[in-house]
């Protein structure tokens, strides 16, 4: 239980004090004033939630690489079999020698991009690679990856939330841009949301540009479970880190350690919910959000939904966001698929 009243703070910077050795996840002051607004509504409505970039501090994208690393987490490895096996195609989906510019969205520390970029250079391209990311420490991994495996690879990173008005660098001129958004990432949207992300990122597009959208699908429920329920522990402590990275953003006072970690998988609405449900009765101290949060035993604040799609579902959605359904790729397994899209000249089904 939290109980120091925010009053007696001093409130000079909403940044995280110079000695602390936390990063806070926050890209302007601007940023910080928004990000205090959507946590105090976020934390308010019901259920009660706190928005799924919140879990990339430093140490939260140092533990999904752990994660992705895990025997149970199978999406990554998935996607980057498919990736590797299939990259020469979709490169010449994307134009082939004419493309310019590989764009990616949550990128991450981008290794599963590698084989892309690889089957560019082979097919006599020589793309930018743009790397878009919230997390600073993702845009580190990027670095010393890329750097190792692809010097020659011209990189330009931009920190920033994907989900608010994005500037990227320009197009090169006559050439073809590749963007990416992999992982399951969108899996982590509401339907509306989901469009509306897609949407903006067919802005950042010429007609005939491709997309790559990487998609989780239905399978099995206990396989589903058991990824987010690692016996390791893992996937609790990235979930319980996003309580410290929103204590270092806001000043709030949550005890991770407070709080256990519950992922079930959602049948009728084929997602994973992660929550964190309270342990006891407590009153936390909110900090700079400006209030205090009162919650009973066993009442939880939900931090994560990654969805599970059918093919058709992610076509709809790409179809939705601008783009015209080109090619449709699924593990053997079908637990994994990408979807390609062009961008369309009319913004038909958006
Ligand atoms: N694409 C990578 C990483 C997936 S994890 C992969 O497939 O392994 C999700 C990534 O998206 C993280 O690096 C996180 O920092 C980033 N991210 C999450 N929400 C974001 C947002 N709103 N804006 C920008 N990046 C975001
Ligand atoms: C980034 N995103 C696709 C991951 C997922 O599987 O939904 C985040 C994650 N959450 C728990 N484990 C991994």
């Amino acid at each position: 239980m939290q109980r120091r009243s925010p009053a007696s703070r001093t409130r000079r910077s909403l940044l995280p004090r110079p000695s602390s050795p936390r990063t806070a996840t926050l890209v302007s002051l601007d940023a910080e004033a928004a990000a205090l607004r959507e946590l105090r509504e976020s934390l308010t409505r019901n259920p009660r939630e706190i928005p799924s970039k919140y879990f990339y501090d430093d140490a939260g994208s140092d533990l999904f690489e752990k994660i992705t690393e895990l025997e149970e987490y199978y999406p990554t490895r998935t996607e980057r079999a498919l990736l590797e096996a299939r990259a020469s195609a979709i490169v010449a989906s994307a134009g082939g020698s004419h493309l310019t510019d590989v764009v990616e969205l949550g990128s991450g520390s981008a290794s599963k991009t590698v084989a892309l970029l690889d089957a560019a250079m082979v097919a006599g391209a020589r793309p930018r690679y743009v790397a878009v990311d919230i997390s600073p420490r993702a845009h580190q991994l990027t670095r010393e990856i890329l750097a190792r495996a692809r010097p020659e690879v011209p990189v330009e990173q931009v920190l920033a939330d994907y989900t608010k008005p994005l500037e990227l660098p320009r197009k090169p001129a006559g050439g073809r841009r590749l963007v990416l958004f992999l992982g399951g990432t969108i899996g982590n949207e509401e339907n509306d949301s989901a469009v509306k992300l897609l949407s903006r990122m067919r802005e950042h597009m010429e007609p005939d540009d491709l997309f790559l959208l990487g998609a989780n699908l239905v399978t099995d429920p206990a396989v589903i479970h058991l990824a987010y329920n690692d016996p390791q522990g893992i996937t609790a402590a990235f979930n319980r880190n996003l309580l410290r990275n929103v204590n270092a953003v806001s000043g709030s006072r949550f005890d991770p350690q407070a709080f256990h970690h519950h992922a079930p998988y959602v049948v009728e609405k084929r997602r994973i919910e992660m929550w964190l449900v309270a342990r006891e009765e407590m009153e936390v101290d909110l900090g700079w959000i400006g209030t205090r949060l009162k919650l009973a035993r066993g009442e939880g604040i939900r931090t994560e939904i990654s969805r599970r799609f059918h093919r058709d579902e992610v076509l709809r959605l790409v179809d939705a966001a601008g783009f015209t359904p080109e090619r449709w790729i699924e593990s053997a397994d079908a637990r994994f698929g990408l979807a390609l899209g062009l961008a369309r000249g009319s913004l038909r089904g958006v």
